[in-house]
C-alpha cells in the first residue's frame, strides 16, 4: 500500500526518504493505486533539464475528467462535487453533485465539439467564478482540447494578447460578471479584444447578469440553450501522459506574459496527491479556496486537485468585501467549510476592520487554514492564527509557482510544526537547494540565497507556449541542471525553509544583502501600518539605498507622520539593524497590485528611480490610478 496519505512527522520523513532515494518506485506506487488508466505508462521518467526536457508516465493513456469525474460515479453520485456560492448572499447556494457535474461537463463537451472544437485545439476561457468557469476547463478536458483561463478582470488589451499567443480558435465568456455592488460588461470587452483576434470563429456566452450585450451574428452564440439540446454522455478522448492539459499565462520580468504549458497524467497525479496531504482532506470535508480560477491556485486547488479526490470543492462568486467585511466568515459558517485556503493580501484587508466582526460568527467547523501567493507577515500570520484558527487551526503557508503546478513546500497540518513565515518542509518528492551568487550550492542548515529545484516532480511545466528557448532561459540557465524559481529562501537550523521574496527584490545596501519581506515585516508590525512596499533607488554612497511606500490603516490616529517616520527606522532598527533604515518613506492610500493581489514592486521601483517615462503596461494592474497619484506626491 503505497502512502497516499501522511498521518504523522516520522510517516513524513519515511516517505520524504523515499520519494528522494527512489522517486520512480514512489510515484509509480501513486499512480498505480490511486488514478484510473486506459493504459499504464512505458516508463515512469525520463528527464534531462540541460534540454530541458521533462517526461512522466511516458506511453500511458487517460483522461483526466474520467479520473476526475467518472470513476467517483459509483459511490459518490449524489455527492457534491461543486458547491456554487453566488456573490449576493440573498441568491440560494448551488450544489452540483458528481453526477450533475458529470451531466453538465458532457453537455458543454459536445457543445465544443458541435463548434469545430478538436483535440489539440485552444480555446480560451473568460467567465467569471461561476460554475460554467469550472465546467469550461473540464469539457476541454474531456475532449482532449487545450484550455488557456484568461482571469476575467484582466483587459481587453492583456485578452487580446493571450488570445493571440495561442492562436485560440474559441472564446468561452459571460454577458457580464458580479463582483460585490458591482456588474462588470465581459461581453464588451470580449468584443473589444476580439477586433485584434482574427483567429477566434466562436464566442459562447453564458447567461448569468442578463445585461443588454451585443451578439455578433455567426461567431457568438448563448450557451444555455446549446447546453440543454446537447447530450449528457460523451466518450472522453483518450490522451498520452504528455499531450497538454492547459496553458496558463503568467508574468515574466519583460512584458510579454509566458504561456506556461502543463501535461495531462504528471499534473493530476501530483495535484491529487498534494491536495490530499497539504490538506488533510477527508471523506465529507467542505472545503474553500478562495482564489479565482484565472490562477493557477484556483486550476489544481479548486478544480483538478479536489475532484481527483471525489472532494466537495467552494467556488466563490463574489468579494470579501460584500456585502460586508464578514462575508468569508459567513460563509465558512453557512457551509461549515473544514479547509480554508487564502491569500496574505486577503488577511492583511480583513485584519485592517478588526477582529470584532468574527465574534459574530460559528468558525469551528475549520481544521485547516492556508496561505499562498507570497511571503506571509509574522503580523499577518498571528491574525490569522488567533482570530480565525483560534490557535486550534495549522496554518499551511504554502509555497508554489504558476510553473511549479503544485505545492512545493508546506507544512502538512497536524503533522508538521508550524513556525510563523515559515513554509517549512519540501512536501514529498521535492527537493530544493540553495544557491549562492556564484554557482554553488549551500550545503547544510542556517544558510541563504537563491532557491532551485533539483529534480523534477510530476507536475512541473513542460515549456512556455510558442517559446522554449524562453523556457530554457528563464529557468534552467542560470544554475547548471536545476530549476531556477526566482526566489529567495533561507534554510534555518533545523531544516525549515523560509521564502524571503523574489531575488529581483533583494537590494543591496553598502554591500548587505537586503531581502524586501523581512524590512516589510518589521514595518508591518507597526499598529498604524496596512502595508507596506521596499524598493530600492540608487544612492551616491551606499550604492542603493530604500525608498518605503507604506499606506495606513483606516483609524485615523497618527497623523503626525514625522513621528511615524522615527518609529518605522525604530522598528527597522530593532528587528533588522539601522543598515535596513529606510531612506525615503512616502505614504500613499493604496499600492499598485497585479489582479492576484501581489504589489508591483517594478512599478514601484522604477518611480523611485524616476524613470517614470518607463512604466510599462500598468492596463493590468488591480488599481491603475493610483500609479499616478504615488508620481504625483513622490518625494
Ligand atoms: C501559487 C502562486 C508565484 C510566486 C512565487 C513566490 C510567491 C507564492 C508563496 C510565495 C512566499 C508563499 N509565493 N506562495 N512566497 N510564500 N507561501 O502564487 O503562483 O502566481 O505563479 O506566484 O509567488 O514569489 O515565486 P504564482
Amino acid at each position: 500500500m503505497s502512502n497516499y496519505h501522511i498521518k504523522h512527522l516520522e510517516e513524513y520523513f519515511k516517505v520524504y526518504r523515499k520519494s528522494i532515494r527512489e522517486p520512480e518506485v514512489f510515484w509509480e506506487e501513486i499512480a498505480e493505486e490511486h488514478f484510473l488508466w486506459r493504459k499504464k505508462w512505458d516508463k515512469v521518467l525520463d528527464w534531462d533539464f540541460s534540454k530541458p526536457e521533462v517526461k512522466w508516465f511516458q506511453g500511458a493513456k487517460l483522461n483526466v475528467t474520467e479520473n476526475c469525474i467518472d470513476r467517483h460515479l459509483s459511490t459518490k453520485a449524489d455527492k457534491t462535487a461543486i458547491l456554487f456560492e453566488p456573490n449576493n448572499p440573498d441568491e440560494p447556494a448551488e450544489h452540483i453533485s458528481y453526477k450533475q457535474l458529470s451531466e453538465r461537463v458532457n453537455q458543454f463537451a459536445n457543445v465544443l465539439k458541435e463548434h469545430g472544437i478538436k483535440k489539440g485545439d485552444r480555446v480560451c476561457i473568460y467567465v467569471p467564478m461561476i460554475p460554467e468557469l469550472a465546467i469550461s476547463l473540464l469539457a476541454c478536458a474531456r475532449i482532449g482540447a487545450i484550455h488557456s483561463v484568461v482571469f476575467a478582470g484582466f483587459s481587453s488589451t492583456a485578452l487580446a494578447t493571450r488570445i493571440n499567443d495561442s492562436d485560440c480558435k474559441m472564446v468561452i465568456t459571460a454577458d457580464g460578471s458580479f463582483r460585490g455592488k458591482k456588474s462588470i460588461d465581459l461581453k464588451g470587452i470580449v468584443d473589444e479584444a476580439l477586433e485584434s483576434c482574427p483567429g477566434v470563429e466562436n464566442v459562447l456566452v453564458a447567461k448569468r447578469t442578463k445585461a443588454d450585450i451585443q451578439m455578433k451574428e455567426g461567431r457568438d452564440k448563448w450557451l444555455q440553450p446549446l447546453l440543454g439540446n446537447a447530450s449528457k454522455e460523451c466518450n472522453p478522448e483518450i490522451m498520452d501522459a504528455e499531450d497538454p492539459l492547459f496553458i496558463l499565462y503568467t508574468s515574466g520580468s519583460t512584458g510579454k506574459p509566458k504561456g506556461m504549458v502543463h501535461t495531462t497524467a504528471g499534473y493530476m497525479v501530483y495535484t491529487a496527491y498534494t491536495f490530499k496531504n497539504a490538506f488533510q482532506y477527508r471523506e465529507n470535508d467542505v472545503y474553500w479556496c478562495t482564489a479565482d480560477i484565472g490562477w493557477i491556485t484556483g486550476h489544481s486547488y479548486i478544480v483538478y486537485g479536489p475532484l481527483a479526490n471525489g472532494a466537495t470543492t467552494v467556488l466563490f462568486e463574489g468579494v470579501p468585501s460584500y456585502p460586508d467585511f464578514g462575508r468569508f466568515w459567513d460563509i465558512i459558517q453557512k457551509h461549515k467549510i473544514n479547509q480554508f485556503y487564502t491569500a496574505p493580501t486577503a488577511i492583511r484587508a480583513l485584519a485592517k476592520h478588526g477582529a470584532e466582526l468574527l465574534d459574530n460568527y460559528d468558525l469551528t467547523s475549520l481544521k485547516v487554514l492556508g496561505s499562498v501567493g507570497e511571503p506571509i507577515n509574522e503580523e499577518a500570520w498571528h491574525w490569522y492564527n488567533d482570530n480565525v484558527g483560534k490557535g486550534k487551526s495549522p496554518i499551511i503557508d504554502s509555497w508554489w509557482q504558476t510553473e511549479t503546478g503544485g505545492i512545493m513546500i508546506t507544512p502538512i497540518p497536524y503533522v508538521t510544526p508550524t513556525k510563523p513565515t515559515y513554509a517549512t518542509l519540501p512536501f514529498i518528492g521535492i527537493q530544493p537547494a540553495i544557491m549562492d551568487e556564484n554557482g554553488g550550492e549551500l550545503k547544510g542548515n542556517q544558510v541563504e540565497g537563491r532557491l532551485c529545484i533539483k529534480f523534477p516532480w510530476p507536475s512541473i511545466a513542460r515549456t512556455i507556449w510558442g517559446n522554449h528557448q524562453r523556457y530554457k532561459e528563464t529557468y534552467f540557465s542560470t544554475y547548471k541542471d536545476m530549476y531556477f524559481t526566482g526566489d529567495g529562501a533561507l534554510r534555518d537550523e533545523v531544516g525549515y525553509y523560509r521564502i524571503t521574496g523574489r531575488v529581483d527584490d533583494v537590494i543591496i545596501v553598502s554591500g548587505h544583502n537586503l531581502g524586501t519581506a523581512p524590512i516589510e515585516d518589521a514595518i508591518n508590525e507597526h499598529p498604524a501600518i496596512a502595508e507596506s512596499a521596499i524598493v530600492g533607488f540608487p544612492h551616491d554612497i551606499k550604492g542603493s539605498a530604500l525608498y518605503g511606500y507604506i499606506t495606513l490603516k483606516d483609524s485615523g490616529e497618527y497623523r503626525n507622520h514625522d513621528n511615524l517616520e522615527k518609529e518605522i527606522n525604530q522598528l527597522i532598527t530593532d528587528r533588522i539593524g539601522p543598515i535596513a533604515k529606510l531612506d525615503k518613506i512616502q505614504f500613499t492610500e493604496g499600492l499598485p497590485k497585479t489582479r492576484s493581489g501581489k504589489i508591483m514592486r517594478r512599478i514601484l521601483r522604477k518611480i523611485a528611480c524616476n524613470e517614470m517615462d518607463n512604466l510599462g503596461d500598468t492596463s493590468t494592474l488591480l488599481n491603475p490610478e493610483i500609479v499616478q497619484r504615488i508620481i504625483d506626491h513622490k518625494l
